[in-house]
């Protein structure tokens, strides 16, 4: 697999500013590691942080975010959002909803969303996103967004266990995928989409339609792992919380967890 052809992105680009402060490595730990740093150093809004691998590439919990070097798209992005801490999923809705837009418009490939951070294609997940705040006080400083899409993966590169829970674009088509021609998709949809969220309008109704979650029997696991439950997953909220209806008919607000689908309601009635 060949290195990530920069000239080549910026040549297919087409934003006004998201991905134009570019910063191209091709071994670093964490790209957010990385975005967080350079927004200490005012770093511009919609700067791009990319790799070709990672030493430590992180996911939600302190999970680790595996990737074969020169293969899927490893990247961060830094913005400085209009939003308040407790709105700033909606950057995590803005990057999913453009990353399922550009799958879709360089393979044809529908990927579905799963609360609160995957991205599925045929049920299983092709990428995950990792976003962290800066704060200022009590006000958001900055947003890193991170994407981890799994492109031209093969399954068998991965460990064994991990591979019935991942897949790669790739594998979904039967061919390998142009990542730069995935990676400029993706960042014109960012723009359009952070342009329309700085004009006031909110992603959140958007991204509740594509999650597959919603209106299944799911169970969820609380991101401290203080508590485990099940019920229907029923709606999300601006702030991009789940709505969980329990068995007993409470309603419950979950921010951070783990969703498992379950087959069906246990002692359903029919
Ligand atoms: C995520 O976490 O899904 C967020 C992953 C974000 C990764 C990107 S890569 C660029 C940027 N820089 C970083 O350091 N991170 C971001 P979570 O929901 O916690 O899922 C992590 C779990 O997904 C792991 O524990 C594995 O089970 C699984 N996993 C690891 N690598 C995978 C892969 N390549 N494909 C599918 N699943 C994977």
């Amino acid at each position: 697999m060949e290195p990530l052809d920069i000239r080549q992105v910026e040549a297919l680009l087409t934003t006004a500013y998201v991905g134009r402060s570019l910063a191209y490595h091709p071994l670093t730990d964490s790209t957010n590691r990385v975005a967080k740093e350079l927004a200490g150093h005012g770093a511009p809004d919609g700067t791009l942080v990319i790799a070709d691998a990672q030493s430590a590439g992180r996911g939600r919990l302190g999970r680790q975010w595996l990737s074969p070097p020169n293969t899927n798209l490893l990247m961060s992005l830094l913005f400085y959002p209009p939003l308040r801490p407790d709105q700033a999923q909606r950057m995590t809705m803005v990057c999913a909803l453009a990353a399922a837009d550009s799958v879709a418009q360089v393979t044809g490939l529908a990927s579905q969303l799963k609360w609160p951070n995957d991205l599925l294609l045929g049920g299983t997940k092709v990428g995950g996103i990792l976003t962290e705040l800066g704060l200022r006080g009590s006000e958001l400083a900055y947003t890193v967004v991170g994407i981890g899409l799994n492109v031209n993966l093969a399954r068998e590169q991965l460990p064994e266990e991990l591979r019935p829970l991942a897949t790669s674009v790739a594998q979904e088509l039967g061919r390998p995928v142009s990542r730069e021609a995935l990676l400029a998709a993706f960042l014109q949809g960012v723009e359009v989409r952070y342009d329309r969220l700085k004009a006031g309008e909110s992603p959140m109704q958007e991204w509740a339609a594509r999650l597959a979650t919603l209106g299944q029997w799911v169970q969820v696991n609380e991101a401290q792992g203080a508590w485990q439950a099940e019920g229907l997953a029923e709606s999300v909220d601006e702030d991009g919380a789940l709505w969980l209806r329990l068995a007993d008919g409470e309603r419950r607000r979950i921010l951070a967890g783990d969703v498992t689908l379950r087959k069906s309601q246990p002692n359903a009635t029919k």
